[in-house]
């Protein structure tokens, strides 16, 4: 099994801020709080496309921002809320927080969502904030601000692709080059002893998993030389690529090879056969590699497409890759046994329980309060208004900061800071 990972970053858009304004109507001396709420922010919704098979595209966008929402307008008008972000992601991904290890999402079915990253609510406008004592509050709060975390995407897979032939005829290093996997290669015969994975990515974008198998000869299908084995992986791929050596330096016969190979998959597993075949003919770059495909395409009898290519000088690839995926596309799976199980799993969710805050002194002696909560509500104080500021003095004492910095030593005009601004405790 082979894992496709890759680590992301998202943030869902923050909340629209609230606005403090007043009416203003002829002959109504003072107008009340007209303030709208601001608009919610996207959120980072990942949903299961079943056409993608990789993360290919998330190594080309590793950060999802979601959009902010609106800010609230006078008259009591709401904020528009933004429109949540979706990200495509292949069926069967699993998304873990990276910092807690904990599952967030396992996408399975087609079609499936979960919110990755939540965006904030719209902040309230003064409107809200009207009671009898205090009709005219000048008191908005900002949007809140949206969820940001890193998460890890896993994508358990298997090949769509299957490269098989004799020993020594490319295989390796075709995979070597159309993908970041680093098989082993070398001139003599079974240098791969078991598959190699690798995502490869067609000109267009599209993406799927090529597995190198180790080279067949002659009665693999009973188990002689590393057949057996691997011909079972086989079995699960849509396509078979088969590589050929054309330059026929090791005194075989093209043509021989690739009947002898195919009489192999045929006597492993009939049904093989049924399998779309795309024939490589490899090492174009040789002297005599010409001729032989010549002489090769004039003996072949199956309607399978065939590809020259030259793995070591990268000529041919672009073509090849195109086809392959479009053979992919248009084969369906082939469940060669009933798929008796199928995994359920139970995400659990736990969200621990945070501390409101903490206090802690820095090395110049300044107070610093830190926490998600308390710089939440920090973020979402306009200080732009007096009052605002007012209550978030008041929101602090009720957490009980004024207490745990008195009992700190904190003095009248000690500086406390918070995130990256500093203010004066006032007892
Ligand atoms: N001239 C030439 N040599 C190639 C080409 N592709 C592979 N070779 C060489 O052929 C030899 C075998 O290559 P591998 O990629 O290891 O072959 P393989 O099919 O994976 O072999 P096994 O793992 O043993 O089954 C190496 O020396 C490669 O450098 C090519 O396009 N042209
Ligand atoms: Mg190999």
């Amino acid at each position: 099994m082979f894992v496709d990972k890759v680590k992301v970053y998202v943030k869902g858009g923050d909340g629209g801020n609230g606005m403090v304004a007043f009416r203003r109507e002829k002959y109504v001396p003072d107008g009340g709080p007209a303030g709208g709420d601001g608009g919610r922010g996207a959120s980072v919704v990942f949903e299961v496309e079943e056409g993608l098979r990789t993360l290919m595209d998330f190594r080309y966008q590793r950060h999802f921002k979601a959009s902010r929402g609106d800010h609230g307008r006078p008259k009591g008008m709401h904020g528009k809320n933004a429109e949540d972000m979706v990200v495509k992601v292949p069926p069967g991904t699993t998304v873990v927080d990276a910092e807690t290890g904990q599952v967030v999402a396992d996408l399975t079915e087609h079609g499936q969502r979960a919110v990755i990253a939540k965006g904030g609510r719209g902040g309230r406008g003064n409107i809200r904030f009207a009671t009898p004592a205090n009709p005219a509050p000048e008191i908005a709060e900002n949007g809140e601000p949206g969820q940001e975390r890193d998460v890890i995407l896993e994508l358990k897979v298997l090949a769509d692709v299957g490269l098989v032939g004799f020993p020594s005829v490319g295989k390796s290093t075709l995979l070597s080059v159309v993908s970041a996997a680093k098989p082993k290669i070398a001139d003599y015969h079974f240098t791969t002893i078991t598959p190699n994975l690798g995502v490869v990515e067609a000109e267009d974008g599209r993406s799927f998993v090529m597995a190198d198998l180790p080279g067949l000869i002659e009665g693999a299908h009973e188990g002689v030389g590393l057949g057996h084995q691997f011909l079972r992986h086989i079995e699960r791929t849509r396509v078979i690529v088969h590589v050929i050596d054309m330059s026929a330096l090791e005194g075989r016969d093209p043509y021989e090879d690739y009947l002898l190979i195919n009489e192999e998959l045929k006597q492993y597993n009939l049904r093989l056969l049924e399998r779309p075949q795309i024939i490589v003919a490899n090492k174009m770059d040789m002297p005599e590699s010409q001729e032989n495909l010549e002489r090769f395409k004039e003996k072949l009898e199956d309607d399978y497409p065939i590809f020259p290519i030259s793995a070591v000088t990268r000529q041919g690839l672009r073509e090849l890759l195109l086809t392959v995926v479009d053979k992919i596309e248009e084969t369906p799976e082939f469940p060669l046994y009933e798929e008796t199980e199928k995994s359920t799993r139970v995400v659990y969710r736990h969200e621990k329980e945070e501390a409101q805050f903490a206090l802690t002194r820095d090395d110049d002696g300044v107070f610093v309060i830190s926490g998600a909560p308390i710089e939440r509500l920090f973020k979402m104080t306009d200080f732009s208004h007096d009052e605002s500021v007012r209550r978030f003095a008041r929101q602090m004492r009720q957490m009980g900061i004024d207490d745990a910095l008195r009992e700190r030593g904190a003095k009248d005009g000690d500086l406390v800071r918070i995130l990256k601004f500093e203010f004066e405790f006032i007892d």
